[in-house]
C-alpha cells in the first residue's frame, strides 16, 4: 500500500486532520500522490491501486460521505475513460482531483456569501464543534463589515471547539466559550444556530457531531432558527436505498483515559439531527429546506446516484 494513502487514512482516523471537508481534501490530495508515484503497468492494475486505498480511507471514518462521494468520482473517471496508458490515467486522476477540489472551493465561497446575508449586525450566533464551512461564513460576514458575536461550545471529548474559538477571536469576534451542558442557559440569549455536518441523509436529516441534535431540541424550544451550512455533496445515497448513516464510535479513551475496566465507557463521534429541527440548510444552491435535498442532488449532481 503507497505510504502516503496510509500515513493519510492514519491521520483521518487520528483527528490529526478533522473535520468533514478537510478530510475530504486530504483524501483526495493522497489519490493524487498516489496517482503520481503509481509503478503500475496496466490500466487494471492501476485500478486496483486505487480501489485498494479506497478500502483503507473509508474505514478511516465512517461517516465521511463528502470523502466517499469524492473518491468515487475519481474511481468513476478513470473507470469511465477508454484510455489504457497508465500515464495517461494517471493525469486523469490529477485532473479530477483538481476539478474537484476547485468546485469544493467554489462551493465554500458560495455559501459564506448566502448565509453571511443571515447573519445581521450586532447578533448573537450559536455554533457547535469546528466547521470549516461555519468558521468561512464567519469570515466572509466580518469582512463585509458586520459586528456579531458567536457563543461557541468546547465540544466534547476532542475540544473542536477550541479551534473555532481561536479563529473566531482572529477575526476579531467577540466569543464566548461554554460546556456544552450549558447551552440551555445560552440559548435565550442567541438569535440563531449554524453547525457544519459530516453527512445529509435523503430524509434531508443531518448528522453532525455529537451533541448537535441536542442543541437543534434546545434551539426548537427557545424559538431559535437551526441552519446547518454545508457543502451538498455530504449528501450519502446509500441513504436514499435504506441504508443508515453510520455512525463513528471512537476509543474510549477519549472520554476517560484510565476508566475502570468493568465500566461500559460509549464515545459516538456524531448523531442525527431530524430534518424537523432544520430551519434549512444553507449549501452552494441556496438556503434549502431538507425535504427538498434529495430533489436537489439529483438536478446538481446526479452523477451521486450511479
Ligand atoms: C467535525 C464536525 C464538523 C463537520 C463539518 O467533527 O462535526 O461540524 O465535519 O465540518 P470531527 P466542515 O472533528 O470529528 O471531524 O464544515 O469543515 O466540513
Amino acid at each position: 500500500m503507497n505510504e502516503t494513502v496510509r500515513e493519510t487514512a492514519e491521520k483521518i482516523r487520528r483527528l490529526q486532520v478533522q473535520g468533514a471537508r478537510n478530510v475530504a481534501i486530504a483524501a483526495i490530495n493522497a489519490y493524487q500522490t498516489l496517482a503520481e508515484s503509481s509503478q503500475a503497468k496496466t490500466r487494471r492494475a492501476f485500478i486496483a491501486e486505487l480501489c485498494e486505498a479506497r478500502t483503507l480511507l473509508f474505514a478511516a471514518r465512517e461517516t465521511e460521505p463528502l470523502m466517499r462521494n469524492a473518491v468515487r468520482w475519481i474511481i468513476t473517471q478513470v473507470e469511465d475513460s477508454d484510455e489504457r496508458n497508465p500515464i495517461e490515467l494517471i493525469h486523469l486522476v490529477t485532473k479530477c482531483s483538481q476539478n474537484f477540489q476547485r468546485s469544493l472551493a467554489a462551493s465554500k465561497e458560495r455559501i459564506a456569501e448566502i448565509g453571511a446575508k443571515r447573519i445581521r449586525d450586532g447578533s448573537t450566533i450559536f455554533t457547535h464543534c469546528h466547521s470549516s464551512t461555519v468558521t468561512h461564513m464567519f469570515a466572509k460576514a466580518k469582512e463585509e463589515g458586520k459586528t456579531f458575536e458567536v457563543v461557541c461550545t468546547e465540544t466534547r471529548p476532542a475540544f473542536q471547539g477550541r479551534i473555532t474559538a481561536k479563529e473566531m477571536l482572529g477575526l476579531g469576534v467577540k466569543t464566548t466559550f461554554i460546556v456544552e451542558s450549558a447551552t440551555r442557559s445560552f440559548m435565550h440569549d442567541v438569535d440563531l444556530v449554524f453547525v457544519g455536518a459530516d453527512a445529509i441523509t435523503s430524509e434531508g436529516n443531518i448528522v453532525n457531531k455529537i451533541g448537535t441534535a441536542a442543541i437543534a431540541l434546545l434551539a426548537r424550544e427557545a424559538r431559535k432558527p437551526f441552519y446547518a451550512v454545508t457543502e451538498l455533496l455530504k449528501f450519502d445515497p446509500a441513504t436514499l436505498y435504506g441504508e443508515y448513516e453510520k455512525i463513528e464510535e471512537r476509543s474510549r479513551d477519549e472520554v476517560w483515559k484510565e476508566a475502570p475496566a468493568e465500566l461500559t465507557v460509549r464515545n459516538p463521534a456524531f448523531d442525527v439531527t431530524p430534518r424537523d429541527l432544520i430551519h434549512g440548510l444553507i449549501c452552494e444552491e441556496g438556503i434549502v429546506s431538507p425535504q427538498s435535498v434529495a430533489e436537489v442532488m439529483h438536478r446538481v449532481y446526479p452523477w451521486v446516484f450511479e
